[in-house]
């Protein structure tokens, strides 16, 4: 079965997607999730100038082969844009080799651990009470598990506070968005969210919190602690992970579980963070951690360690990648939870997928492959439309981590 044409789409049905199409000569084709928020056209030209090249009159069932091809033989490894590209080629040959054998990719990793993936969706208000009864009505659509953010007075754009309720994108503007950041205020606020949460809606429903990168280890490790009392599921990117020893102060001081990695690109990333110990669930996912292929590695390695996965899932992840999370997620022995944000109806009318939420937990469905297409016409009809992701600032100026 060799490869015929490689193709990349572009398109916008309410955010950017970059996708790729793999065709073969037995007629079969595959889709691959290669969006990389705010930076989509840098992956679009590393795929069509430096990899579709290589792979057409390529084996398509050779997936492991193919994977080390792009890794090895490109000299320059790793990377986000890198990872990416190969990404969406590794999800894409995963597809295809599900529908020649017709089966589910998760029947091909070794079939279902679990009868569903729970996930957890974003609650998110412009004050401590919105926020709390967004949660609530999270609980109400069925959900165990959700994320709350909320805005902070004093806080100007504070993280994951989006205009809209169920789509929350934060890439809006052709030129990043300035919001300004204050960590004094946030430390103050933020056991306040949680205990108005908890007084609200009981122990029962698992809650989740985004810091988004913006505290040093000694502060991350303030708030772990304070954050304690109200048992959340975890607490994520506390702090800049490019150096895994930061987390040492952070585990050293709270007992708030510690989830990082949406912005890995490889094992090599979160390495250390896994053999020591340092976190409890690994966030990387399939679009920006070299597929299906390389994340299964990191699951392993990290299976060793008792840390379970937790994959990302915003909205500039496309079902395409949603599908793929899915299949890995219900085979996958060390899961923890998979993110879900919902995409919009004009997302999932361009993606047709088998994958369905109920009652808390999502299934990818039994369609052969990763159970996602995309309608080539439909996308045509929303075109590319640049968007960055927004930058933060402290109130001197300083340039802070957004
Ligand atoms: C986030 C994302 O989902 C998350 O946990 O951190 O919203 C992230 O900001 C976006 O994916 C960036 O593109
Ligand atoms: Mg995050």
């Amino acid at each position: 079965m060799k490869i015929e044409s490689v193709k990349v789409i572009v398109t916008c049905p309410g955010r950017n997607f970059v996708t790729l199409k793999i065709v073969t000569d037995q007629g079969l084709h595959g889709i691959g999730d290669a969006t990389l928020n705010g930076r989509e056209k840098a992956v679009v030209a590393y795929l069509e100038d430096h990899v579709a090249p290589l792979l057409i009159g390529k084996d398509a069932s050779r997936i492991e082969d193919i994977w080390q091809l792009l890794y090895r033989g490109a000299y320059w490894r790793r990377g986000p844009v890198k990872m990416t590209a190969i990404a969406a080629v590794d999800t894409a040959l995963w597809d295809i080799k599900g529908k020649s054998a017709g089966m589910p990719v998760y029947q091909l990793l070794g079939g279902a651990s679990r009868d569903g993936v729970m996930v957890y969706g974003h609650a998110n208000g412009a004050d401590i009470q919105e926020t709390s009864d967004e949660v609530g009505r999270y609980i109400e659509m069925g959900y165990k598990a959700v994320r709350a953010q909320s805005g902070i007075p004093g806080v100007k754009g504070a993280y994951g506070v989006g205009r809209g309720k169920l789509h929350y994108e934060p890439a809006d503007a052709t030129l990043p968005t300035e919001t300004l950041w204050n960590t004094a205020t946030y430390l103050n606020f933020a056991p306040k969210l949680f205990d108005q949460i908890r007084n609200e809606h009981g122990a029962g429903v698992e809650l989740l919190h985004d810091v988004h990168h913006r505290l040093t280890p000694i502060e991350a490790a303030r708030l772990g602690q304070s954050l304690e009392p109200y048992r959340l599921f975890w607490m994520e990117d506390c702090t800049p992970a490019e150096n895994q020893e930061a987390f040492r102060l952070v585990r050293s001081k709270t007992t708030t579980p510690l989830a990082v990695g949406e912005i890995f690109s490889s094992i090599y990333d979160c390495k250390d963070l896994i053999q020591n110990q340092l976190i409890d669930y690994i966030r990387a996912t399939v679009v920006h951690a070299g597929g299906i292929t390389h994340l299964r590695q990191i699951a392993g390695l990290a299976a060793l360690y008792q840390v379970r996965t937790g994959c990302h899932g915003a909205t500039d992840l496309s079902p395409a990648c949603m599908g793929a999370a899915l299949h890995f997620d219900l085979w996958v022995p060390n899961f923890g939870i998979q993110e879900y944000m919902r995409h919009t109806t004009e997302t999932d009318e361009v993606f047709p997928h088998a994958y369905s939420f109920s009652d808390g937990y999502l299934h990818p469905g039994e369609a052969p492959g990763i159970g996602v297409d995309i309608d080539e016409e439909l996308a045509a009809k929303f075109p590319y439309d640049p968007k960055q992701l927004p930058i933060a600032r402290l109130s001197d100026g300083t340039m802070w981590n957004w």
